[in-house]
Order: C-alpha cells, then structure tokens, then sequence
C-alpha cells in the first residue's frame, strides 16, 4: 500500500469535520443540506466534476427514469423547490432531472462544501479518537466523527467479463459511465449488450439512427408501454397546492409513489375476466398495469403466470417476425426483475435495421478487433454499447472497502452475507451511515423521499448522541443478525428472490445470493422511527471516554 493511501492516524488527520459524505448524488446532497443546517460542519466529496451522482453518469440516449414520477421523484422536503421547478413530462428524462439536481445544488449553495473531482480511495476508522479517516485521488486526508457513505445504489458500473475487449478497436461505451459529449450512431454498425431497463430504453432509441443494430440479449424481459405524456400543468397546479399533505401521503404509499393498487386476487376473476381486466390496464400502460391490475401477482406463481402469459401474448401480437418475437419471449416471473416501462421498445423489432441475437442459443465466445464473436459467427462493429448493470446495491461501499474496529474490512465482513442493521449502521463499523444500501427499501421506494427520512433519522441520532456526550454509535451483532431474519422473511412473501436478477446479485459472479432490500418502505420508515424512539435499540453506543453504555435509553 503506498503512503498516501495509508489511512493516517498517526499523522497529520487533515481537515476535520462533524460530518464526511461521499457521493454528491441525491442522498448525499440532502445529508449536506440537512446536516449543515442542523450546525454540523460537513464535507461531501466527489469523484466526478459534478453533482447528480447516477444521474450525471446515466446521460445515454433515452435514459429516463421508469414510473410515472414527475413531480413526485424530487426533494420532497422543499415546497419552495416545489413551486419553482417545471416538471414537463410524467417520466422525467436524464436532462431534466440533472438539471433539478444541479439547481437543488445552487438554490441552498450546497457547492461551498462539496469537494467535486476528488475520489475517496480508502477510508479507515480510528479506535482512539473515534474518527473516520478518509483519503483521496487528490492526496489529501480529512477526518470526521461520523462518516456516511452516499455512494448509490446504481453505480458501481458492472463491465462483463468476456475475453478481448482489449483487442477492440471500435468506440465502446457502458451506459453508466456515458461520455458527456454526444455520441452519434447515424448510420453506423451498433452492438448493444444488455436488455435490463437500461437496455430497452437504449434499443429503442439507437435504433432510430444507427445504420444497422445488433441486441444481444441474455435474458428477454417483460416491458410494458410507459405511455409517456406531457405533464398535465392542472395537475401539477393542484401537486404544488398541496405540496405538504400530498409528501405525507407519499411516505405512506407502497412504494413512496402514487400508483394505482388492488384489492383482487388474479385467480377470483374467470380467463375472460382477467384478460379483459389486463387489456384495460395494459391500455393505460405505466407503472399501473404491474401494480393495479390484480394484488397478488407479486406473491402468488399461478396469479403471476397470468399476467406473464398475456404480457408474451402481446409480445406475439406486436413482434411481426414469429422467430424474433419468440426469442423475446421471457420465462421467469413477472415484476421480479426491475418492471420496465418502455417508449416502442417490442415494435423496435419490427425495424429492418434491427437484429437480435438470443445468447441462450448462440453465447458470445469473444470480442475482437472489429465486432463480437458468437458461436455462430462473428458480428462486425462500429460501436460496442454495454448496458450490462452494476454491482448493485452493495458493490459501490464495497469497491470503497471501509476498514472498522481493529483494520476489519467491510468485504471480510461481507463476504458470505450484507449483513446490516436497519440498512444504516454495522456492527464492527462504528459512526459509519449508509444511506439507500444493503439493507434498507435501496429502489423499492421512491429514493429522494427514501434519503430524506434515512438522513433526518441520522441527523436525529447525531443530536442525541450531542445532548448525551456519546461517542460512538454501532450496530450490535445481534441485532444485525436478527435484521437480515426480518428483511429476509419479507422477501420471501414475495417471488423476488425466485429469479435471477440483480435483486439478489445473480448478476455479479461470485456474489453471495442475497435479497437484501427490505421489500415494504412503508413499514421500513415508521419501524426505523420506532427504533429511534426506543432508545435505538439494537445499538451500543460508548461516551465520549470510550464506556461501553448499551443502548442509550
Ligand atoms: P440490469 O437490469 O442489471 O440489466 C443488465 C442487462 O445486461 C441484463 O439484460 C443482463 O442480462 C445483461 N448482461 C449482464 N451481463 C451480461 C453478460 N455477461 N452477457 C450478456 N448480457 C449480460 O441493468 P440496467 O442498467 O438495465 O438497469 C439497472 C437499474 O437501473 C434498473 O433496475 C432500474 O432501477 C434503473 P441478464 O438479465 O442478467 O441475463
């Protein structure tokens, strides 16, 4: 390990604050705005030269985020951001949501404090003095009571490991790490790898232009027309009217987000019924045809295969080719992988510019100079596209590898099990927050509003630990444990971690098969405040001299 990047406990600390972030994407910048308000002094640092975090990264043609979300997916705290931003369309597109992000940034000068092209290569807590350490691409170190990694959920860009990409001499580029100058596929020869909600939006845009597009799919996916539409400006008029009471109804909502939800099991209706019931709703489209149509298609297989068979019988409806649309054709359970809404992605195959070549039958053995090599033959190339995912959830923290309480390593820690308490603290890792990671709803609840209350619940822990002199605050082992048994088990009421997806890491070779979200954010926020208010029990805290008091109540 070079000297820089030794954490420097016995030497020069650097700076010192109350508070480090890392990440200046949407959960990091609200720890700055509400924790600089509450008195703390706090750096955020940054590797990329600007905020916005996954959405700065994500900037690839056609990225948008998949609900119904505008004005919803924003700084719900903030009426006054409220009233000023113009949201323009039901699902915002990445230009539009930077934008909001980077406005956030300048509205509360959140800038003054947010260190931008500055990487944290390794953080390291110190027993002694009860302080994070952390040091940086740019050589510096600084030290914190309290550190909170805000690294995303969706960042830690996942490039597959086929053999020779070395070897290629085209222009290739992962969606999560899109170059911010444009890139043109007017004309030319395209390969895209990858058909998650990334994928699909990516397909149905490069398509457009490119000379000739080349999907090499996996795994096929259920996508359901997003039917996009411009904002109705009444309806964000009676939004903004209500701002306050309408944030508190979104906390309580499934998912933080309006959508339409039902009381009905898919198996009390007859065929006909049911079939008539997925038509309506498929005809409205979003993200209301995979919550409202029946209640128990998430839990139940025989319910699920019914809306899966009428999703593949409108594959075979739209798709002109009978041998593409039986390629696209899924098999695993509806809603299991992420639910993609899509802008015409099904009809993209309709397009003479469009192949799609199914791995399951013909794998990809290697890239080459000029294109990609499947066992069939040889694909030649302009341009590669990997929209291949991430490490999700996990593998941002973990690429950081904080060290804990006697030089442990978060990946020795982890590597049979993600193992959090509450998804905000671990045991071994004292002062250290995540926000949105293992552990916690991370996607399955609307992220600004899912940040917001985790970080309003650090804040509050801080102050407590200020009225009452302690020094540290750590997950117990046991309570831990007996955390990933409750998240565990609300998992397995749904079929979630019956498929393969990155919900449980399938993605990532090598990675321990866990579903580590907690599957209902509506009962996570008021179970969190609970703990809060008992004492935050399941927490050891040691005064500022270092006794060990338990929990705090
Ligand atoms: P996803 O959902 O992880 O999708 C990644 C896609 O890439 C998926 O189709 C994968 O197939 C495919 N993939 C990954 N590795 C390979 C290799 N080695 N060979 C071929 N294909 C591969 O990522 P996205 O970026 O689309 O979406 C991430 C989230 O962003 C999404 O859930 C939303 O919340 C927004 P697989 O299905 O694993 O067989």
């Amino acid at each position: 390990m070079s000297d820089r990047l030794r954490c420097q406990q016995d030497g020069d600390p650097g700076k010192e604050y109350d508070v480090i972030i890392i990440g200046a994407g949407v959960a990091g910048m609200y720890g700055l705005y509400h924790l600089r308000k509450m008195g703390l002094s706090v750096k955020v640092y940054d590797g990329s030269p600007e905020v916005g975090g996954t959405w700065y990264h994500n900037g690839y043609p056609g990225a948008r985020i998949d609900g119904p979300n505008s004005p919803y997916y924003c700084y719900t705290f903030s009426d006054e951001l409220m009233q000023e931003w113009e949201w323009k369309e039901t699902h915002s597109d990445q230009p539009m949501i930077l934008a909001y992000l980077k406005r956030f940034a300048d509205k509360y000068d959140l800038r003054k404090d947010i260190q931008l092209d500055t990487r944290v290569d390794e953080a390291c807590y110190d027993e002694g003095a009860q302080r994070w350490t952390v040091n940086t691409s740019t050589g510096e170190s600084a030290s914190a009571q309290f550190l909170i990694c805000a690294l995303g959920v969706l960042s830690a860009v996942h490039k597959p490991d086929i053999p020779g990409f070395e070897d290629y001499t085209g222009e290739c580029y992962h969606s999560g790490n899109w170059p911010q100058e444009a890139v043109s596929f007017e004309g030319r020869r395209v390969g895209i790898i990858g058909t998650g909600s990334t994928g699909t939006q990516l397909v149905t845009e490069i398509a457009k232009t490119a000379g000739r597009l080349t999907v090499f799919q996996r795994t096929p996916q259920y996508t359901v027309p997003a039917r996009m539409r411009p904002l109705d400006p009444k309806k964000l008029e009676e939004v903004r009217a209500n701002w306050p009471e309408m944030r508190e109804q979104l906390k309580a909502m499934p998912t933080g987000m309006p959508m339409e939800l039902s009381a009905r099991s898919a198996l009390e209706d007859t065929p006909e019924e049911r079939q008539k019931r997925y038509e309506e709703m498929w005809q409205k489209g979003d993200i209301d045809f995979y919550s409202g149509c029946y209640s128990d298609v998430l839990t139940n297989e025989e319910a699920n295969f019914t809306m899966a068979e009428f999703v593949r019988g409108k594959i075979a409806e739209t798709v002109k080719d009978p041998e593409t649309a039986r390629k696209l054709m899924p098999d695993h359970f509806i809603c299991t992988k992420r639910p993609i809404l899509d802008h015409g992605y099904y009809e993209t195959y309709n397009r003479d510019n469009v192949t799609l070549v199914d791995l399951r039958e013909d794998p990809i053995e290697k890239i080459t100079a000029t294109g990609i090599c499947t066992e069939k033959g040889e694909h030649e190339l302009d341009m590669i596209v990997l929209a291949t995912g991430y490490d999700s959830l996990t593998g941002s923290i973990l690429r950081l590898n904080p060290k804990g309480r006697g030089g442990t390593e978060l990946k020795d820690k982890w590597r049979d099990s993600f193992d959090s308490y509450l998804g905000l603290g671990m045991s071994g890792f004292p002062n250290l927050f995540q926000t949105l990671g293992a552990g916690s709803p991370g996607i399955l609840y609307n992220q600004p509003l899912g940040a917001e209350q985790q970080i309003d619940w650090i804040g509050k822990c801080i102050e407590f630990m200020r009225e009452k002199g302690l020094g540290t605050i750590e997950a117990s082992p046991e309570a831990e444990k007996a955390w990933v048994e409750e998240i565990t088990a609300i998992g397995n009421q749904t079929l979630f971690p019956k498929t393969d997806s990155w919900f449980v890491g399938a993605n990532i070779p090598g990675k321990p098969r866990q579903f580590a979200m907690h599957a209902a954010g509506y009962l996570y926020f008021p179970r969190i405040l609970d703990v809060a208010e008992n004492g935050y029990e399941g927490f050891v805290f040691e005064e500022e001299d270092d006794t060990v008091i338990g929990d705090a109540s």
